[in-house]
C-alpha cells in the first residue's frame, strides 16, 4: 500500500511510521474495535469530496454505542479530523479509516479502565476488486460459511472481529478460483458479501437483502435513492441462492467496491453474463454523483 505522510491518532497528527500501538492493545487481542472505511474523491472541479462523511462518522458512532465504547470525541471533532487528514496529506482521491480500539492497560476479556482511542489513516486506494471487476463483471462463490447469527454478533455494527468470519470467506473463495464471496445467513437465505451488500435484477424490479445480518451500507443505502429517483421500484426483501442464479442482473455495493456487477454466481451465467442496464445505469450514476457531477445530491458531498 502506498503510504502517506500523516495519521492522526487520539487528537493530534503524527508521522505515517510513528504510528504505533502497544502489544498488549486490548483490540489486538480480542478483536473489540469499531471502524469505517469512507472514499474522498477527486471532482471534476478540481475541488475533491468525501461522499456521505457525516452518514460514516454517525454509524462509527452507532458502532460503538452498540459495542458499549464511549468514543472520547465529538461527531463534529471527528468530521474535521478526516477532513483535515486529507488535507495535511495532501490527498484529492482515496481512501479513508477511521477506527476506535481500546488501547493496553488491563488484559483479560473484561475491559476495564483501557483507553478507548481513535486514529484516522488515508491513503489512495484505487478500483477495489480491479477495473476489469467495475466494467465486465465478477465471478462469485456461495460461502461454506455463514454470516454471523444475529444473536452471535451484532453486525449493525462495523466490529473489527466481525472480519474473520470475511476473512474466511474470501480466502475460500479465492483459493477456489473465483473473485468474491457471498455470505448466507444462519437461515440459509442471502446476506451479504464479505465487504458488499448485494442487488439483484429481475424485471426491472431492484431486490436487496433486509437488514438482520448484514452491515447498513451506506452504498446501499445511496443505489435505493439513486434506483427510486430513476423510477425504480426497490425491496428489500429476503431471497434465496437460486432467486440469485436466476436474476437478470447481480451487484455489489460498497464503500471499497463501489458498484460491481457480478456476471456469474456458482458456476451460473448471470443474466447475460455482463452488466446489464440497470446495473449499468445505477452505476453510471453513482460515479457522477460522487464526482460532483450530479447537483442533486450534493448534498452527499462534504468538500475538502
Ligand atoms: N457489508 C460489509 C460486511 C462491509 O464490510 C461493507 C463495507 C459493506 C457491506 C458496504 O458498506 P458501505 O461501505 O457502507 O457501503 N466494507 C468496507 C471494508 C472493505 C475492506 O476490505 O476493508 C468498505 O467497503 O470500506
Amino acid at each position: 500500500m502506498e503510504k502517506t505522510k500523516k495519521i492522526w491518532m487520539d487528537g493530534k497528527f503524527v508521522n505515517w511510521d510513528d504510528a504505533n500501538v502497544h502489544i498488549l492493545t486490548h483490540t489486538l487481542h480480542y478483536g473489540l474495535g469499531v471502524f469505517e472505511g469512507i472514499r474522498c474523491y477527486r471532482c471534476d472541479d478540481g475541488r475533491s469530496a468525501v461522499f456521505r462523511l457525516k452518514e460514516h462518522t454517525d454509524r462509527l458512532f452507532e458502532s460503538a454505542h452498540i459495542m458499549l465504547i464511549e468514543i472520547p470525541f465529538t461527531r463534529d471533532a471527528i468530521n474535521k479530523a478526516i477532513l483535515e487528514t486529507l488535507k495535511i496529506n495532501d490527498m484529492k482521491e482515496g481512501y479513508i479509516r477511521p477506527i476506535v480500539f481500546l488501547g493496553d492497560g488491563s488484559m483479560g476479556i473484561l475491559p476495564k479502565n483501557n483507553p478507548v482511542r481513535v486514529a484516522i489513516a488515508a491513503w489512495p486506494w484505487g478500483v477495489y476488486l480491479g477495473e476489469e471487476a467495475l466494467k465486465n463483471g465478477i465471478r462469485i462463490k456461495v460461502s461454506t460459511y455463514a454470516r454471523h447469527h444475529v444473536n452471535s454478533m451484532m453486525t449493525k455494527a462495523k466490529v473489527t472481529g466481525h472480519y474473520v468470519n470475511s476473512i474466511l470467506a474470501k480466502r475460500e473463495a479465492i483459493a477456489d478460483g473465483y473473485d468474491e464471496a457471498l455470505l448466507l445467513d444462519t437461515e440459509g437465505y442471502v446476506s451479504e458479501g464479505s465487504g458488499e451488500n448485494i442487488f439483484i435484477v429481475k424485471n426491472g424490479l431492484l431486490k436487496t437483502t433486509p437488514l438482520t445480518s448484514n452491515l447498513k451500507g451506506i452504498t446501499r443505502d445511496s443505489v435505493m435513492r439513486i434506483a427510486k429517483d430513476k423510477g425504480l421500484e426497490v425491496k428489500e426483501e429476503r431471497f434465496t441462492r437460486d432467486e440469485l442464479y436466476i436474476a437478470d442482473e447481480a451487484f455489489f455495493t460498497g464503500t471499497a467496491a463501489e458498484l460491481t456487477p457480478i456476471r456469474e454466481a456458482d458456476r451460473r451465467t448471470i443474466g447475460q453474463g455482463k452488466p446489464g442496464p440497470v446495473t449499468k445505469t445505477i452505476q453510471e450514476t453513482f460515479f457522477n454523483i460522487v464526482k460532483g457531477k450530479e447537483k442533486k445530491y450534493e448534498g452527499w458531498l462534504a468538500y475538502v
